[in-house]
Formats: C-alpha cells, sequence, structure tokens
C-alpha cells in the first residue's frame, strides 16, 4: 500500500512535535514537503520517484557518500557544513532512507533555513553566484572516487541515445500528437548533429568524465536571504559521472532565459547575454583550472546540445503522453519545448558571441 506522509514520519524523530505539513518546491521530478516541528523546527522530506529511479537504494547511497564527502571538505575549508551541503536525517532505526510497504523510498533533509531558491534571478550577480557555486561542487568532488558512484539513471546525458528515443517515440506515436507537432519535430530532427559533437569529443580522448551533478538548474541553488551569496547546491540525485561542460550548459539553459522554462509568451524568451557572461565568469573562476583547453572551447556548444537534449525530451513526452515530467497544465510539456527552441534559434544566432565570451574569462 502507498503510504502517505504521517505513516513515514512516524519513523523519524520527533513525531509527537509535529505541527504542519504541506507540499514545497517546483522539482519535476521527486514529491517534495515541509515538515514543521514545535519550536519552528523544519526539514523536508522526500519520496523518490521509482518510475524514473529504477534503483532508488543506489540513488541513495550515492547522495549519502557525496553529501558526506562534502561534508568534509566543507569543514576542511573552513565552512559551515550545516549549511554549504545538504544532511541527511536518519530514520530512528538508523538508516538513511525509510522503505515503505509499497518499495517507495523517502528521505529526510535538515532544512535550510533562511535561504531561498530562484526560477529566475533577480539580478546579474546572482547568476554569477550560482555559476560560482557549480563550479566549486565540481571542485570539491574532484577527488571523489568516480567508480563508488551508481549510474543512477543509465545514459542519462547521453544526447545520441535520447535522439534514438525520441525517434522511437515518434515511431510509435501512441496517442497520435505528432502530426499536430510537426514544426517542432522537425527543428529538432534537423539538428541531430548535436547529438553526436560530445559522444565523438569522447571517443577521441578530447574530454573526459568527471564526477558531475547533471542537474544544474538554478532552483537547485539555495542563496543565503543575509549575505546574498549562493550557499548550497541541492537535488543531488543524478551525481554520476558526467561532463564537466555539460554542467555549464544546462546552467545556461535554465538559468540565462530571459523567460520561464514553460513560458507561453515566447517574446519573452531568449538567452540573455549579459546572464551568460556573468555565469561563464563565475563558472570558469571557481572550476576553470580543472578544464581541459577542450572542454572550455566546448562550453557554448554544451549550452546549446543542453538545451537541444532538454527540448527533446520535453517534446518527446508531449508526444508520448506525459509520462516523464510532472505536467500541471495541458501541453505543458510541449509549452517547455517551445522554448528549447527558441532559445537554441536564439543561441545559434549569438554562437560566435558566447565563444568571445568564453574566451575572455579563460
Ligand atoms: P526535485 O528533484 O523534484 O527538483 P529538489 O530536491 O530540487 O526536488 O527539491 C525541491 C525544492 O525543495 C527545492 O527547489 C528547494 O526549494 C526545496 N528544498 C529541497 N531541499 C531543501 C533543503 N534541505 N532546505 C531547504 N529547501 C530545500
Ligand atoms: C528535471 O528534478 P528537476 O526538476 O530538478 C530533470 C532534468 C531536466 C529538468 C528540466 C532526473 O529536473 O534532467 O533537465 O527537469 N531531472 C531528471 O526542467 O530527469
Ligand atoms: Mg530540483
Amino acid at each position: 500500500m502507498e503510504s502517505n506522509v504521517l505513516d513515514v514520519l512516524k519513523h523519524y524523530k520527533d513525531f509527537d512535535k509535529l505541527k504542519s505539513f504541506g507540499e514545497y518546491g517546483n522539482g519535476h521530478i521527486n514529491d517534495t514537503y515541509l515538515i514543521e516541528y514545535e519550536g519552528n523546527n523544519k526539514i523536508i522530506l522526500q519520496k523518490v520517484n521509482k518510475n524514473i529511479f529504477k534503483e532508488p537504494k543506489k540513488l541513495m547511497e550515492n547522495i549519502s557518500l557525496v553529501t558526506s564527502y562534502l561534508r568534509e571538505k566543507i569543514i576542511e575549508k573552513g565552512g559551515n557544513p550545516d549549511r554549504e551541503t545538504l544532511n541527511l536525517i536518519n530514520t530512528e532505526e538508523g538508516n538513511y532512507f525509510y522503505e515503505d510497504s509499497n518499495s517507495d523510498i523517502w528521505r529526510m533533509y535538515e532544512f535550510i533555513d533562511n535561504a531561498i531558491c530562484y526560477e529566475q534571478v533577480t539580478n546579474t550577480n546572482e547568476f554569477y553566484e550560482s555559476g560560482y557555486a557549480f563550479g566549486n561542487f565540481q571542485n570539491l568532488l574532484e577527488g571523489f572516487p568516480v567508480n563508488k558512484l551508481s549510474e543512477v539513471i543509465k545514459n542519462f546525458h547521453n544526447t545520441e541515445d535520447r535522439f534514438k528515443t525520441f525517434k522511437a517515440i515518434l515511431d510509435e506515436d501512441l496517442l497520435g500528437r505528432a502530426k499536430s507537432v510537426q514544426d517542432e519535430i522537425d527543428f529538432f530532427i534537423k539538428r541531430e548533429e548535436y547529438s553526436h559533437i560530445f559522444n565523438e569529443a569522447l571517443k577521441n580522448n578530447e574530454i573526459s568524465l568527471k564526477v558531475t551533478h547533471n542537474d544544474t538548474k538554478l532552483n537547485n541553488i539555495l542563496f543565503d536571504n543575509a549575505t546574498k551569496k549562493a550557499l548550497c547546491v541541492i537535488d543531488l540525485d543524478t551525481i554520476m559521472p558526467g561532463f564537466a561542460a555539460f554542467d555549464f550548459g544546462d546552467a545556461i539553459r535554465f538559468g540565462a532565459n530571459k523567460g520561464l522554462e514553460d513560458e507561453v509568451d515566447l517574446s519573452k524568451v531568449g538567452l540573455d547575454i549579459e546572464l551568460f557572461e556573468a555565469f561563464t565568469k563565475g563558472f570558469l573562476e571557481a572550476c576553470g583550472k580543472s578544464l581541459s583547453k577542450r572542454e572550455i572551447e566546448l562550453l557554448p556548444m554544451a549550452a546549446m546540445v543542453m538545451t537541444f537534449e532538454c527540448g527533446m525530451r520535453f517534446l518527446g513526452d508531449y508526444i508520448a503522453g506525459d509520462k516523464y515530467f510532472k505536467i500541471s497544465r495541458e501541453k505543458h510539456n510541449l509549452d517547455r519545448a517551445r522554448t528549447q527552441i527558441k532559445l537554441i534559434s536564439d543561441m545559434e544566432a549569438n554562437i560566435e558571441e558566447m565563444k568571445k565570451i568564453v574566451a575572455k574569462y579563460v
């Protein structure tokens, strides 16, 4: 039977002090709840989406290993480990997750208070900050043994594989939706070449796999309300071996957009080149030294490829019947795909400018 939040909370301390709980955040994948206890104590409870993460216990092992490692590194550097990394809370039985009778996996994190995460930046400096934070995240994990991490979603950012899956969805066209979005489909099919660039670079040993975050959306960073600085990188589900440049690229895709990821009015959507510059500066300041010349050269292309891949995933999910990303309205995934298309077009028009900016901060 599926557990409800109360059933789960009984397995954690302070159940008798529970005051309230409610859904929280804007994630597309997991179910997140904010739980409040007497004395203004708050925690985050999440149910891992097992349709997407087929081996949730391995995912939890990744997170446990990575957060313990980050904690040590942050202490070494004189930081505050209670605010600069996520901290798992054990169940009363002493496990870092709770498994219910439906085989759902739940986890609890200390709530990082007096912090905020943004769907869109309110000023350029915030985006510089987020570039620095994601770059620094890679730096902190540089010495982490990659072989200890499970690949929680196979081929997660294998764009070639994503392209094949997209074509298979089109062939199947379960709901007959494809004909109504032929222009959008053609847009991606015409750009197949983007899907090969990073696979080729890996094959030619021009780039390598590193420990990466793989979901570097702006709303996966908490900002400190007091200092206004990026405080903590969150949403660690997809930490796996990946390309450093993709962490850069996915962050640009989401955060350097003038509009929201699901904006319906496409006149509001586009690449904000000032934001691109601010993020580039922050990212390269934090981790530029550990990137190879080729990795740095490929940063603008990584923004393009991540937007191409994500757009194709949104469109594919719309055609397949909205099975993957949470939606809150009809055609939500189609709207998301259209913003990505607009962004790609904008990036194509600005690619030389993007390259110049990257060169400026090396
Ligand atoms: P999803 O994978 O569904 O995106 P996230 O792990 O990103 O879920 O969490 C969703 C939201 O919950 C975040 O955007 C953030 O606002 C909030 N959140 C998550 N963990 C914490 C935490 N430890 N402290 C404070 N807020 C958090
Ligand atoms: C999902 O969980 P969330 O909302 O941070 C997705 C990312 C996509 C993103 C698009 C595990 O991220 O890959 O880029 O939506 N996460 C997973 O907004 O598929
Ligand atoms: Mg998230």
